[in-house]
């Protein structure tokens, strides 16, 4: 199979000027007639034109009205070729699509019987021949045709200008959509829902109605979706000037979907997962991120859609903006500190490890085989990073000078990240081209830190520098990799009072290997703290004494930093510890840990929220990274020795603090509750590691007696992990409740793969036969197996046994749905970072899934670059 290169590309031989299509929707058979209205491109002298197709019945193809003869085109594998076309005609085309038989989510497909299409990135040519390619923006007019008792309802993008009842039962719509889009942001839906209507009203005044369409048993989940809508309307005209323009804005909610959701041109898709809430069913977590999903897709509609991609390589260009938008616009609703470690967390237990991996990549790719397998954390999440990285260079300000110069010079245009970048850099006189290394190169970078003091000149100097460390063989994007600009937030603290000196915190700019910033003017060596914000996405390593990080703990005022010393001191005691047990050493609590523990938990001064990140320990796949060679058994070892250790220690404590935020009384929805709730939680799983009688009644009462799924899914997932009868018990009541509601059903399937039980694994074979199991449903596959190989302990159960099951369910999925197998299968891309027995039975797996005859080519390019 051959790659698709960057440097490839080549505009297309032909433009479209516009496009007719018509739907004849029918489960097994529907016709689709296009029209496409085709110019050449005064580049390009060829005659001859490419257009994508797959999966697709032709019926007919005419050119200007006449019918072709089989000898005028040639189909070939992924397309049709028309010969000698004139300098501009109209092709029709009539082929038919089988929606129901349609399991790979890509394309037109039924799901819960309804029509919907899902096109992004290269899902159109299986709807029609078709440029089926960003660059190629053009406007479309959609007409539907469907029987109205099963159909009453027809979207498409754009306005709807026309509808009628035709003869036969069945009905028609026309939309136009005045926007000229790629293909990738058309959508069709089709079915029977009901519609949750609100409206929102522009700077400008103009009124535009707001409809999220669902299947009618959940018409009442939806107002926090509105709401959600609204806020992002609202707050993207205030931070970016940016309006909303069309008179119509739709969401629909569906409940098979490969993605989170997608932005196409009013007609937004949705995984119900990020659409549907109520406090019963939805946790305050789901709640957030509808909100940020709701955003992220609506901001799409100025970067991505009004602004998109030349070619897919270029996709961080409106991917790693809108999250940037998206993770801004969360942090004005909710708490910026507590939003930013979230997202670093993220960051760093998926995007690092992707990142040191065999699918490491730059965050603008040089290749791929399947453009799907690119939807990625590096893209997304370091993608946001860079765009970070701006603006803290820039300030809010220049940051906005730098973006209304890229609508000015690009709107309705497809173009690309080195564009962006010049915007930035003109609208504010900056040079930012060495800013291409990190678009070209794949790898975190290391960023070494060390102090040096000069008592007698009163100078404190940090020399930084930075490096790469090397990636498994093959890689793109890593030869000869250069330094890249670093912004490094830094603040210097008085080591005696904990306060910040003022004339020293800043954001210093290594921009080569290695540099000294040396601070002046000072009576005493002061602490530093480096990197404040996270201010660049770097592996930060600098050798600091339990004692300074515990001082920044308490006393950093940039409050990433704060829970980062936190989580370093954390880290460096628990990777002890993991030592310990594998030499069979008996373990102990460290002091200094339970000291700082016990501070954090006594401090009144922070937020709930803050609180309950602060009193939480790193990951165990956080901890593994950091191990030369990960070992998931002594890790987990360690960390719930010292979960339980510090859960006997401060007992009363954390008892009293369960208590009191306990007595909060019937369920509120304000940021000031879900702080409360979040930090209960925390507690009271600590609380259920001391699995006392008395700890598991406490987790029992709080499921029994919970008023809202937060509290409820919370003290389930740790009695998953228990061994009593009220596991059980709570479990076959949760089932019970909520059997008809799938998103809580796929909670159910979750916290039993997550379970630490030794018998996790037995428990998830089991729940692949239940009868509410599907591999068709992507939500309940993550649900269950996905879920379950993020369980490090057991995923990487010494026997292989999880390695098996993950790979048996792979090959299942993998011809129907190759996107979503292709994603359970990149579990396996850190096999190289175990022992040499786990990384043989992963090979193994790996190898059995490469020889399997006919294996889809997403799931081909994962497996071969693991195996390379
Ligand atoms: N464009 C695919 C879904 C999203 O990133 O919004
Ligand atoms: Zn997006």
């Amino acid at each position: 199979i051959q790659p698709v290169l960057r440097s490839d590309y080549q505009p297309p031989a032909y433009w479209i000027d516009n496009v007719e299509l018509d739907f004849d929707l029918d489960p097994r058979e529907t016709l689709v007639t296009a029209r496409i209205s085709v110019r050449r491109n005064a580049q390009q002298s060829s005659s001859t034109l490419d257009l994508a197709g797959e999966n697709l019945k032709l019926q007919s193809v005419a050119v200007d009205g006449k019918r072709l003869e089989q000898t005028q085109y040639q189909l070939r594998d992924g397309g049709m070729t028309l010969l000698d076309l004139p300098e501009s005609c109209v092709i029709e085309t009539k082929v038919l699509v089988s929606p129901v038989t349609n399991k790979s989510l890509s394309g037109l497909y039924q799901t819960s019987g309804n029509f919907c299409t899902q096109c992004e990135a290269v899902g159109f040519r299986r709807i029609t021949y078709f440029l089926d390619r960003p660059d190629v923006m053009t406007t479309y007019r959609v007409t539907i045709r469907a029987d109205k008792q099963t159909c009453p309802v027809m979207l498409s993008n754009g306005n709807r200008i026309s509808q009628r009842d035709l003869d036969d039962g069945r009905h028609e719509v026309v939309w136009e959509d005045p926007f000229p889009k790629p293909s990738y942001l058309f959508a069709l839906v089709a079915g029977n829902l009901k519609c949750h209507r609100g409206t929102f009203t522009t700077r400008d005044c103009r009124n535009v109605a707001l409809e999220i369409w669902v299947e009618p048993q959940n018409i009442d989940k939806c107002e926090h979706a509105l709401v959600s809508l609204q806020k992002s309307m609202k707050w993207d005209e205030d931070v970016f000037g940016l309006q909303y323009d069309l008179d119509i804005y739709m969401i629909v909610a569906v409940n098979d979907f490969n993605m989170g959701a997608m932005e196409n041109k009013g007609l937004n898709v949705f995984n119900s997962k990020y659409v549907l809430a109520l406090p019963d069913t939805a946790t305050d977590e789901d709640y957030m991120l509808i909100e940020a999903v709701i955003a992220h897709e609506y901001f799409h509609n100025w970067t991505g859609n009004r602004v998109t991609c030349r070619d897919w390589f270029q996709l961080t260009l409106k991917e790693g903006l809108t999250v940037f938008r998206d993770q801004q616009f969360t942090a004005d609703q909710t708490s910026a500190a507590v939003k930013r470690i979230d997202d670093v967390s993220g960051l760093r237990a998926g995007q690092f490890v992707e990142d040191s991996g065999p699918m490491a990549h730059p965050i603008r790719p040089e290749s791929y085989i399947s453009m799907d397998n690119f939807y990625t954390a590096t893209v997304y999440r370091k993608g946001a990073e860079i765009i970070r990285m701006y603006h803290t260079i820039l300030g809010a300000e220049g940051f906005r000078r730098g973006m209304d110069l890229y609508f000015q010079r690009h709107d309705n245009s497809a173009v690309t990240c080195d564009d962006f970048r010049a915007a930035m850099a003109d609208a504010n006189n900056v040079n930012f081209d060495l800013f291409d290394r990190w678009y070209s190169q794949a790898g975190t970078p290391e960023l070494t830190v060390s102090e040096a003091w000069d008592a007698a000149k009163g100078e404190y100097a940090l020399t930084m520098t930075q490096s790469y460390p090397p990636l498994p063989g093959g890689n793109p994007g890593t030869e000869g990799r250069k330094p890249v600009p670093l912004p490094v937030r830094v603040g210097l603290l008085d080591a005696e009072s904990g306060e910040e000196i003022e004339q020293h915190g800043g954001v210093v700019m290594l921009q080569t290997e290695s540099e000294t910033y040396t601070f002046g003017g000072l009576t005493a060596k002061p602490i530093a703290s480096v990197l404040r914000g996270f201010s660049a996405p770097v592996r930060l390593r600098m050798q600091r004494s339990n004692q300074d990080l515990a001082f920044l703990m308490a006393h950093d005022t940039d409050s990433f930093n704060r829970w980062d010393a936190g989580q370093t001191l954390a880290t460096k005691l628990l990777l002890d510890a993991a030592t310990g047990v594998k030499n069979g050493e008996k373990l102990k609590l460290s002091q200094e840990f339970s000291d700082a523990f016990g501070r954090v938990l006594s401090d009144d001064s922070v937020d709930e929220a803050f609180k309950a990140l602060a009193l939480t320990l790193p990951r165990e796949s956080v901890l593994g990274q950091e191990m030369d060679v990960i070992d998931p058994d002594s890790l987990h070892t360690a960390r719930q020795f010292y979960r339980t250790r510090l859960a006997e220690t401060f007992q009363s404590e954390l008892t009293a603090l369960y208590k009191n935020l306990a007595a909060d009384g019937a369920y509120k929805n304000d940021q000031k509750s879900i702080n409360r709730r979040r930090l209960k939680n925390v507690v009271l799983a600590y609380l259920s590691a001391l699995e006392t009688p008395e700890s598991v009644s406490l987790v029992a009462d709080q499921f029994n007696q919970a008023d809202n799924m937060t509290d409820k899914q919370a003290a389930l997932s740790l009695l998953a992990n228990l061994d009593v009868p009220a596991r059980d018990e709570a479990l076959t009541a949760f089932y019970k409740k909520y059997q008809s509601d799938p998103l809580v059903i796929d909670k159910w399937f979750a916290v039993q793969a997550v379970s630490s039980r030794a018998d996790t694994i037995e428990q998830v074979k089991q729940l692949t036969t239940h009868p509410d199991f599907s591999v068709d449903n992507p939500n309940r596959v993550r649900s269950l197996i996905g879920a379950f190989t993020q369980n490090q302990v057991r995923f990487h159960q010494a026997d292989g046994a999880g390695y098996k099951l993950l790979a048996d369910y792979v090959l299942k999925i993998e011809s129907a749905n190759p996107q979503l197998a292709a994603r359970l299968v990149a579990a396996f891309n850190s096999y190289r970072r175990f022992d040499e027995t786990r990384q043989t039975q992963m090979q193994n797996e790996l190898k059995r899934i490469a020889e399997h005859p006919g294996l889809c080519k997403d799931v081909h390019e994962i497996v071969q670059r693991a195996l390379h």
